[in-house]
């Protein structure tokens, strides 16, 4: 009946069954990681149809804020990401009525899990004779693919195919296996050790996902991996090695301030603790960070502690301080920057900031004055604030925004350093301009009054790419930038020497396409950034 209903109400709004399939997906796959599956808005606004029709937005409002973007939503039809038909069914779609997701069991999960190379068949120690702790993995975005460089020669090493839009990677304790999720929800191991890269394991975990880690704590190193789901909201715990689902949580659950039930209550991202058998694991709309015990899943029933911790709403990505004692995660909605103590297990500080932070794991160093210091940049404010994290040695900054820095631009993603850079560097990969898309910027960690050093990445705007997201090799000497352009393109990935900034290299072929992350097993492994 519900379904006759949606049905009938998306033909009063002119589109066809076909249309609506259509429209469901293009929402998946450009939409619904900011605005939420339910429409009911996080990173991005509310955009149920009702909403749009109180704010007075008709089909031609929507389609020119689709086409010319808005705040930190990228301009999808300039881009030429979305055609002009395109644009013209997501009008519509939008202010049709929102349709009912999917469910994702976890028989589906077991029957979409494959070991493709069994355990006892793995080998025991490195059979590749490259420098594998400074290997890349980099993702292919639009391809499905992770491509594996050598960071010492730049040579590719081998393509593996992965997920729909996977979204990031991250390493087992000892970095041999890289762990992989893509936005389809789809989870892979990658073999580091084998003669070549090899995929083996899969399993689809959910419908719509962001986060994966691994157990890291003594004694339980790679034993278990985690999941973070958008859709169905949940995590999921898998084996560490085959993949294997062994337990599923759901999320949905309630907003403590207000009591409003939210069945979209989004894992966002995870880290693997330090400090004891726990996995932090924020989840978005509810306003928690939820200390996930995995020490007792191998008793009979598989008991779970989870201690619930309430924090500002709307968790997003975050990092490690320099201690890795504590945890700051980016409530991007509410401008905040929440802290955990991994150690005690407690709320330390809500601390605000500027527009929608995007930390992605955050930049750490220690400065001449106040010390061990995090900083975030912001999707909507031409700020990076640094935040002082050492509550024993530098009391007075602790958990204080000691600086803001201006940036030229807002539209910031990721920030990121290493001990042996002198330089904080930054990309503006959702700047309102293609020219500060193509730009990247340096600061001074030591002198933060001085201004940066900026500069446009030559090449980037004739193949209308997006620098996106830093990240620093093995040994600190020099940081890599994916030009993220778009599937028909071959594109680029930039070398720069980390002291003088100079471009090295670049990592080219017509392999090179839609590069957005790019991870080094030794710094992932560590927490280094
Ligand atoms: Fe990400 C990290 C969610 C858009 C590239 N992204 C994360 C994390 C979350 C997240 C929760 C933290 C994972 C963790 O640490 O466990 N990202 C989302 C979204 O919901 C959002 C805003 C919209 C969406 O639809 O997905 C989004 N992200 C993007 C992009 O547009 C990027 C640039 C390219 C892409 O893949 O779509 C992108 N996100 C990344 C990368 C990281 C990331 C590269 C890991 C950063 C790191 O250094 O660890």
């Amino acid at each position: 009946m519900a379904v006759l209903l949606v049905g009938a109400l998306a033909l009063a709004q002119g589109l066809t069954p076909e249309q609506m399939e259509q429209g469901k997906q293009i929402y998946f796959q450009q939409c619904a990681g900011c605005h939420g599956v339910l429409r009911k808005g996080a990173t991005g606004k509310n955009l149920e149809p009702e909403t749009l029709k109180k704010e007075g937005l008709t089909e031609d409002a929507i389609k020119a804020i689709i086409t010319n973007g808005m705040g930190g939503m990228p301009a999808w039809g300039k881009l030429g990401i979305l055609k002009p038909d395109e644009i013209d069914l997501m009008a519509k779609f939008l202010l049709s009525p929102v349709p009912e997701p999917p469910a994702w069991t976890f028989e589906d999960i077991k029957k979409n899990w494959k070991v493709h190379v069994p355990v006892s068949q793995r080998p025991t120690k490195p059979e590749t004779t490259r420098n594998w702790q400074n290997f890349f993995g980099v993702i292919l975005r639009d391809m499905g693919q992770v491509a594996i460089v050598d960071g010492d020669t730049k040579e590719l090493v081998k393509i593996l195919p992965t997920g729909y839009a996977t979204h990031i990677l991250r390493s087992s304790k000892d970095g041999r296996y890289f762990y992989v999720i893509g936005r389809d929800g789809r989870a892979e191991i990658i073999d580091l050790w084998s003669k070549e890269p090899t995929l083996v394991a899969e399993a689809k975990v959910c419908l719509d996902a962001r986060s994966i880690d691994t157990s890291k704590y003594e004694g339980y190193e790679g034993k278990y991996a985690v999941v973070g789901c958008y859709w169905p909201s949940n995590f999921v715990i898998l084996d560490g090695q085959t993949l294997e689902p062994i337990k599923m949580v759901s999320t949905q659950g309630y907003v403590q301030s207000t009591g409003e039930f939210l069945r979209e209550n989004r894992v966002a991202s995870i880290v693997s603790s330090h400090f004891s058998p726990e996995w932090i694991l924020n989840i978005k709309e509810g306003g928690q960070t939820w200390l996930v015990d995995y020490s007792k899943l191998n008793l009979k029933g598989k008991p779970i502690v989870v201690k619930m911790i309430d924090t500002d709403r709307f968790l997003h990505d975050g990092g490690w301080d320099l201690s890795k004692r504590y945890f700051l995660v980016a409530a991007n909605a509410v401008k905040k920057v929440d802290v955990i103590d991994a150690k005690t297990g407690s709320f330390v500080a809500s601390i605000p900031v500027g527009n929608k932070p995007h930390p992605g794991r955050g930049a750490n160093w220690v400065h001449p004055e106040y010390g061990p210091v995090w900083a975030t940049g912001h999707i909507k404010d031409n700020k990076i604030a640094v935040i002082g994290t050492d509550p024993e040695g530098h009391p007075q900054y602790a958990w204080k925004v000691v600086k803001m820095i201006e940036t030229m631009s807002p539209g910031n993603l990721f920030i990121k350093t290493h001990p042996k850079s002198p330089w904080l560097i930054a990309d503006f990969p959702v700047a309102p301009t293609p020219e500060a898309n193509a730009t990247l910027c340096a600061w001074e960690k030591d002198n933060l009054e001085k201004d940066p050093v900026c500069w446009e990445v030559p090449g980037a705007r004739d193949i209308h790419a997006r620098m996106v997201h830093i990240e620093f090799n093995k040994d600190g000497s020099e940081f890599w930038v994916s030009a993220w352009a778009n599937k028909d393109t071959p594109s680029f990935i930039v070398v720069y020497d980390s002291y003088t900034l100079q471009e090295k290299t670049r990592i080219t072929g017509d392999w090179v396409r839609t590069p957005t992350g790019h991870f080094n097993v030794y710094n992932t492994a560590n927490d280094i950034y």
